[in-house]
């Protein structure tokens, strides 16, 4: 199976359940950007007061901070991992390319988790995190539409792209993101 992997989609398709448990099954390296931000904004860190605002709002933290918690993850670590919810715009992707060519390293694939509008709102109004309310949502859409859908191209013109079809089971998409990491 491929070792080096993105996950992309707009939020609530379901990038870090799925991240979550093929990086558990398979031993993979799992960083969520999310899940490292908010763990910053629990602690009550410098760091966390610097973007709790931003992230309760929908809009992307500055990528000089994201890129410093990724370039600090990666850096020591020479297996597999699955990067989940990273990159997230233009400039984010051109930095990670640069680090990985620094590091001698290189994404295998690029998985997009494609999922309806209505579906997406669903999810996340279920979850209740709280960032997870219907106006902060549309924002988190659009800002998605905006600066994250630019990257499928990108992906796909280096041959790097595969779509999953995200609505179903956790363990139904979870065997279609297996099947297109095989070969
Ligand atoms: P993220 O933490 O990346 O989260 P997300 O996109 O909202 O959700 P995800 O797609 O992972 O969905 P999940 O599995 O949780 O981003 C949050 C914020 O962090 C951003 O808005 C931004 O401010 C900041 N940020 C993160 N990375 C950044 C970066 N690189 N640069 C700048 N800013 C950044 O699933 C959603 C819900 O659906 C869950 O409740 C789940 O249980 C449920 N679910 C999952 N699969 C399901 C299924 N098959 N059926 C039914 N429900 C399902």
């Amino acid at each position: 199976m491929k070792q080096r992997l993105l996950f992309l989609g707009p939020p609530g398709a379901g990038k870090g359940t799925q991240a979550q448990r093929l990086a558990a099954s398979h031993g993979l390296l799992h960083l969520s950007t999310g899940d490292l931000l908010r763990a910053e904004v629990q602690a009550g860190s410098d760091l966390g007061h610097q973007v709790e605002a931003v992230m309760a709002s929908g809009e992307l933290v500055s990528d000089d901070l994201v890129l410093a918690i990724v370039r600090s993850r990666l850096e020591h670590h020479n297996q597999g991992w699955l990067l989940d919810g990273f990159p997230r715009n233009l400039a984010q992707a051109e930095a990670l390319d640069r680090l990985l060519a620094e590091l001698d390293q290189r994404i295998e694939r690029v998985v997009l988790l494609e999922l309806d509008d209505g579906l997406l709102i669903q999810r996340l109004l279920s979850r209740g995190r709280s960032d997870d309310n219907e106006q902060v949502i549309r924002h988190r859409l659009e800002v998605y539409r905006q600066q994250t859908a630019p990257l499928i191209a990108h992906y796909r013109d280096l041959a790097l792209l595969v779509s999953v079809d995200a609505a179903g089971s956790v363990e139904e998409i979870g065997e279609r993101i297996k099947a297109v990491l095989l070969d």
